[in-house]
């Protein structure tokens, strides 16, 4: 793994970046642009192509937007393999984990490919622009939003009636449980991993109170807060709990948010997108800090074919 500096791919990798007292920040995302129709970069179908990993939750997130609605012969995708290399994400010449569409190796070809003097991190999600050649965001917050804004005029994954309401659990479970579990995997002192682990586990207790109450985060209805929150949730104990140290209780303890989580993955097209073993191939991939033999545990079992309480509806 590594970063790419002035368009040349580095293995050394700086690692994660960390705040003077051991906390883990992530870097913010570099290219930003948006779909809109009216704009330059309109809503076609057949345009797009996304860039993605398996295990990797930013990218699940954009995945999960692309099943629900519908997206998958407009959008097509190229899926990295589970594991970085010295090249960080990289493709196979064929087969599952080739890149059909650009027929790059890695995806800091990708990057290249936009500028060639690009300076940052190689990360997954990436959308692509296949009519003008470029990136349109590595920002997989952006691209959720601007596919269920574009390609959806009935903006059924965000109604803009509710749209503060889930602009406000989106903030709060960015920071406390999607970031949350990496601030616990990453921290580098006591102090910052007990911060980290008593953010998400305090907002765990809120989200299950919540789902104890109600069918969705928001509005009884399935929006992109809950497409945002289910990547956390489909890596939990299978991997946070034990790879990041985030095990005061598994999700499977909470008997509202497990149903839910359930409930999210019974809808059509999710539980293609959600890979436990790759997970674990990927979360326990060799690492210094947290896994230096890189041995994948055999556990735990989790049957997520057992039927949920609630009922979700897709609202396509
Ligand atoms: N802000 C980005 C973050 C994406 C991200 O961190 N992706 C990870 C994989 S889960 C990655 O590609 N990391 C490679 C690296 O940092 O070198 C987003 O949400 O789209």
């Amino acid at each position: 793994m590594g970063v790419m500096i002035e368009g040349v791919y580095e293995a050394e990798d700086p690692g994660p970046g960390t705040t003077k007292n051991g906390a883990y920040e992530r870097a913010k995302s570099t290219l930003r642009n948006w779909i809109t129709t009216g704009g330059p970069i309109t809503p076609d179908a057949g345009r797009y192509h996304l860039f993605v990993a398996w295990n990797c939750p930013w990218a699940h997130r954009t995945l999960l937007v692309r099943a629900v609605l519908g997206l998958q012969d407009a959008i097509s995708i190229s899926i990295a393999k589970p594991r970085r290399t010295d090249q960080g994400w990289v493709f196979d010449a064929e087969g599952e984990y080739a890149d059909p569409e650009l027929k790059a190796q890695a995806v800091h070809q990708v990057y290249a490919r936009q500028c060639p003097a690009y300076t940052g991190r190689i990360t997954v999600p990436v959308l692509w622009d296949k009519q003008a050649q470029q990136i349109v965001s590595n920002e997989s917050a952006d691209i959720v939003r601007m596919l269920s804004l574009a390609f959806d005029p009935d903006r059924r994954l965000c109604p803009s009636q509710h749209e503060a309401d889930i602009d406000r659990w989106n903030t709060l479970i960015h920071a406390k449980v999607n970031n949350g579990v990496y601030r616990a995997g990453f921290a580098r002192t006591q102090e910052a991993y007990d911060a980290a682990v008593t953010d998400l586990f305090n907002t765990l207790d809120d989200l299950e109170q919540h789902l104890s109450a109600y069918p969705t985060l928001v509005a009884d209805q399935l929006t992109e807060a809950d497409l945002r929150l289910f990547p956390t949730l489909a890596r939990f104990d299978v991997a946070y709990h034990y790879a990041f140290k985030c095990n005061l209780a598994k999700l499977s303890d909470y008997p509202a948010l497990w149903d839910y989580a359930r409930a999210l993955y019974a809808l059509p097209g999710v539980a293609e997108t959600v890979k436990p073993d790759i997970y674990k191939a990927g979360y326990f991939s060799p690492s210094e800090l947290r896994n230096p033999l890189g041995i994948v545990p055999a556990g735990p079992r989790i049957d997520w074919s057992q039927p949920a309480k609630r009922t979700i509806n897709k609202p396509i």
